[in-house]
């Protein structure tokens, strides 16, 4: 086995993902698109284990027994796709704030998929990388691709067939994403389980499944034209319809803040004032993202400033997809 680095940023999705199909090979209920983030994401090193277990160091720490016994899991998986003899020693630094929403399983998944490819030396294609980044975390398939791109997923779709893929995106769109900071603390419960939850409890997640595909088929071509109002509404709808579920699943799961709809409201406020320019998305965690046009983005800042609801702004635009690297 070589040692091996890779990089990878975190992505939003614009178009959510939420639920698995039944089976062991975390298979998305729904298909989803993302915008990849540029300088927000984790970097992996991998080297083979001097004992007989997988070891893992998260930014310089010790994994928790959580964090290893999900890694252990997927590793094994791997073992059965790609046979490989002895144990790993996993090292990442990430920038992405753990557990606050912003993908941060995404962005280590899709990177260790990377590093596993040159440490295995296993010449994948980035359809495979992102097939066995999915199997970790079904984010990450989507962080192996940079700027906007697809995951197949949604009702009988098997191991083989969900695989992200990029997306063109019309030159006339210059997209930024303004990711406002409410609480960067764990969340009272992982997207895994409150997906599986939600799933098992809600009666409307079977509506979100059916519903979905028009959210996603709107946003594709909004991409496509460059028209950024049905990009943005498909987006608020996605996100909207995603929280029914989980309000509606039992026990309820509810990961907003009053400071998320106070920043929802000003987004509002935002359009009432300038127009359609600005349109929001929310993940498992009480932070609120903020898609806007690049012109628009210094409007954006200094109004979400002046509210003070946001203990952080974070701006991001479309980034790069997962490479090896050297450096850690
Ligand atoms: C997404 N989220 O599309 C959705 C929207 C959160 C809300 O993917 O169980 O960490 O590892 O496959 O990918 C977060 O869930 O879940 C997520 P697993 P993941 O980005």
């Amino acid at each position: 086995m070589k040692q091996a680095h890779a990089f990878a940023n975190a992505n939003i999705a614009l178009i959510k993902y939420w639920g698995k199909n039944e089976g062991c090979f975390n298979i998305p209920a729904v298909s989803s698109l993302s915008m990849t983030l540029n300088d927000f994401g984790t970097s992996v090193s991998l080297v083979a284990s001097k004992i007989h277990k997988h070891q893992a160091l998260i930014n310089n720490k010790p994994a928790s027994l959580e964090v290893l016994e999900r890694l252990d899991a997927y590793l094994e998986q791997v073992r059965c796709f790609y046979p490989f003899s002895g144990h790993l020693h996993v090292s990442s630094k990430s920038n992405v704030p753990f557990k606050a929403g912003l993908a941060s399983s995404a962005a280590f998944f899709a990177a260790l998929a990377v590093a596993l490819d040159v440490a295995l030396a296993l010449g994948l294609d980035q359809k495979d990388l992102s097939r066995l980044a999915r199997l970790g975390s079904g984010s990450a398939a989507r962080s192996i691709f940079g700027g906007f791109c697809g995951l197949h997923g949604g009702p009988g779709t098997n191991h083989e067939e969900a695989f992200a893929f990029p997306l063109e995106i019309n030159a006339k769109l210059n997209l930024a994403m303004v990711i406002a900071i409410v609480d960067e603390g764990m969340k009272p419960l992982s997207s895994r389980a409150a997906m599986n939850l939600t799933k098992k409890t809600s009666p409307f997640f079977n509506v979100f499944v059916k519903d979905h595909d028009k959210d996603l088929e709107l946003a594709k071509n909004a991409l496509k034209t460059g028209s950024f109002v049905k990009l943005g509404e498909a987006m608020e709808c996605s996100t909207l319809k995603m929280f029914a579920t989980m309000w509606t699943a039992l026990p309820s799961i509810n990961y907003w803040r009053p400071q998320s709809l106070a920043l929802i409201e000003t987004v509002y406020e935002l359009r009432k004032k300038h127009g359609p320019k600005a349109f929001f998305t929310m993940d498992a965690g009480p932070n609120v993202k903020i898609l806007c046009e690049e012109d628009f983005l210094p409007t954006v800042l200094k109004t979400i400033i002046e509210t003070g609801y946001a203990r952080d702004l974070l701006v991001a635009k479309p980034g790069s997809g997962a490479f090896s690297s050297k450096i850690l």
